[in-house]
C-alpha cells in the first residue's frame, strides 16, 4: 500500500471549483434552496457485476459536466481495468488489488476484498477530502467493485456506507440489468436482493433499470404495481408441467405478494448509460430521495448517532469505575506487594523465558518470589545483606572442596536457575 492519494483533482473541475464556496455556485445546483451550508448528494451506485455502473457513473459525469455542475467521483472499484471517467479519489492509487493477491495468497475476489478492506482502514482520509470538497459540488458519484456481494456484504462496504451516509446526503442507485431481468423468475431474484440491501442499508433507495435502449423497462414496471400481471408472465414463462417449475412458480407468486410493500415505497426509473436516456427522471428521483433523508434518515441517524455516543460515554465512565476500584485495592496491604510483583513479573517476561508477564500469578508475596526478584539486582537492603551472606558461605565452602570452583557465575545466570525452580 501506498500512500494515500492526495485528491486527485485530475478531473476537468479541478481549477475553478478551488474558488470560494460563497462565490459563483455552480450552475444547475439541485436543491439551491436557500440553505446556509450547501450539501451535496451522495449517489452510490450499486449493482450486479455487468449491470453498468462505471457506464452509467460517466454517463452521469458527462451529463452534469454539459449542465455546468461537475461531479466530485470515487472510485472503489480495486479490479476495474477500463475507466471510462477520471475519479478525483481512485482506490487503485491506493492499493493494487493484484499484489495483494500475490501477498495475502488471495484469488480475485478475495484480492478485491482484502483491498477494499485496507482501504477502509483509511476511509476517513478520503471522507476529509470528500467534505473539503462538499461546498463546491453537488454530487459525489460513487462506483463500488463489479462484484456486488463484495461491497454490500462485507463490514468494509458497511463502513463505507455508513460513514458517508453519517456524513452527507445519501442515495442508494440500484442499477439493474434490464435486459437480462426479462425472465420473471430473475426479476424477482433480483427484486429481493434489492430489498435485502435497501434494509439492509436503511437509506433512501432508486432501482434504475438500465440499457432501456436495448429493452424498455415499462414490463417492469408492470409486474411492480400489478400482482396479476406478474402471475401471468410467471405462468406464461413457467410451463408449469413439471413439478419444479410449478414450485418455482408458486414460490414467485408467494414472493411477489411479500415484497408488495417494498415496491410501494420504492422509485423507479429507466435510464440507458449508452444513450443517455432518462437523465432527467434520473435526477428528479434523486432530489426526491435527498429530501427523503432529509426528513425521515437523518433524524433517524442522528438519533443512532446520539445513541452511539452515550453508550461510548457509558463505557468510558463505567472503565473509569473500575479503575478507581482497582486503584482502591492496590492501596490495600498485600494487595499492593502483589501488584507490584505482577508489574515486576511484566518486566522480567525477558529474561524469566517462557515464564510470561505475570509469573507469581494473583498470589501474595512469598519468599521464593523475593529471592527471584532480588536475583533480578533490585532487592531491599535487607535482601541484599542475605544473598551476600550466602555467597560469602558458598565462597567459604569452596575453599574446601574443588567442586565449587567454578561457583562465581554472573547474577543474571543465578536468576535464570532460580526461574527454573519456580
Ligand atoms: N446497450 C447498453 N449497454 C450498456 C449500457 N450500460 C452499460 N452497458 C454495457 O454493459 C457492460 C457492462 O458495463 P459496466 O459499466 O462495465 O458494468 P459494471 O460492472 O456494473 O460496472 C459494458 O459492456 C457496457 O458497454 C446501456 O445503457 N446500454
Ligand atoms: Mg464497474
Amino acid at each position: 500500500m501506498s500512500a494515500m492519494p492526495t485528491p486527485a483533482d485530475s478531473s476537468a473541475e479541478a481549477g475553478p471549483s478551488r474558488a470560494p464556496p460563497a462565490a459563483a455556485p455552480p450552475v444547475g445546483a439541485a436543491g439551491a434552496d436557500g440553505e446556509a451550508k450547501k450539501q451535496p448528494v451522495v449517489i452510490l451506485c450499486i449493482g450486479m457485476a455487468g449491470s453498468g455502473k462505471t457506464t452509467l457513473l460517466q454517463r452521469l459525469n458527462s451529463h452534469l459536466h454539459s449542465k455546468g455542475s461537475p461531479p466530485y467521483i470515487l472510485n472503489l472499484d480495486p479490479a476495474v481495468t477500463h475507466m471510462p471517467y477520471s475519479a478525483n479519489i481512485d482506490i487503485r492509487d491506493t492499493v493494487d488489488y493484484k499484489e495483494v493477491m500475490k501477498q495475502y495468497n488471495l484469488g480475485p475476489n478475495g484480492g478485491i476484498l482484502t483491498a477494499l478492506n485496507l482501504f477502509t482502514t483509511k476511509f476517513d482520509q478520503v471522507l476529509g477530502y470528500v467534505e473539503k470538497r462538499a461546498e463546491t459540488v453537488d454530487y459525489i458519484l460513487v462506483d463500488t467493485p463489479g462484484q456486488i456481494e463484495i461491497f454490500t456484504w462485507s463490514a468494509s462496504g458497511a463502513i463505507i456506507t455508513d460513514a458517508i451516509a453519517s456524513t452527507l446526503p445519501t442515495v442508494v442507485a440500484y442499477i439493474i440489468d434490464t435486459p437480462r431481468t426479462t425472465s420473471p423468475a430473475t426479476f424477482m431474484s433480483n427484486m429481493l436482493y434489492a430489498c435485502s440491501i435497501m434494509y439492509k442499508t436503511r437509506l433512501p433507495f432508486l432501482l434504475v433499470f438500465n440499457k432501456i435502449d436495448v429493452e424498455p423497462h415499462d414490463f417492469a414496471l408492470e409486474w411492480m404495481t400489478d400482482f396479476e400481471a406478474y402471475q401471468a408472465a410467471l405462468a406464461g414463462a413457467g410451463g408449469g408441467e413439471d413439478g419444479e417449475s410449478g414450485y418455482m412458480n408458486s414460490l414467485m407468486g408467494s414472493m411477489c405478494l411479500v415484497l408488495e410493500e417494498f415496491y410501494n415505497n420504492l422509485k423507479a426509473v429507466g435510464v440507458s448509460a449508452m444513450t443517455g436516456q432518462g437523465m432527467r427522471e434520473f435526477f428528479a428521483a434523486v432530489e426526491e430521495s435527498r429530501k427523503e433523508w432529509e426528513t425521515d434518515y437523518k433524524p433517524e441517524l442522528d438519533r443512532l448517532a446520539a445513541e452511539r455516543e452515550s453508550k461510548a460515554a457509558d463505557e468510558k465512565k463505567k472503565h473509569l469505575e473500575r479503575l478507581m476500584k482497582d486503584m482502591n485495592m492496590s492501596d490495600a496491604p498485600g494487595a499492593g506487594a502483589g501488584a507490584a510483583a505482577r508489574s515486576r513479573g511484566g518486566q522480567m517476561g525477558e529474561k524469566g523465558k517462557g515464564r510470561g508477564d505475570n509469573p507469581f500469578g494473583p498470589y501474595a508475596r512469598n519468599e521464593r518470589e523475593d529471592r527471584y526478584l532480588d536475583d533480578e539486582g533490585s532487592g531491599t537492603d535487607e535482601e541484599e545483606e542475605d544473598r551476600i551472606r550466602r555467597q560469602e558461605e558458598d565462597e567459604e565452602e569452596a575453599e574446601h572442596a574443588e567442586i565449587f570452583d567454578s561457583r562465581d557465575v554472573p547474577a543474571a545466570d543465578t536468576a535464570i536457575s532460580y526461574g527454573s525452580q519456580l
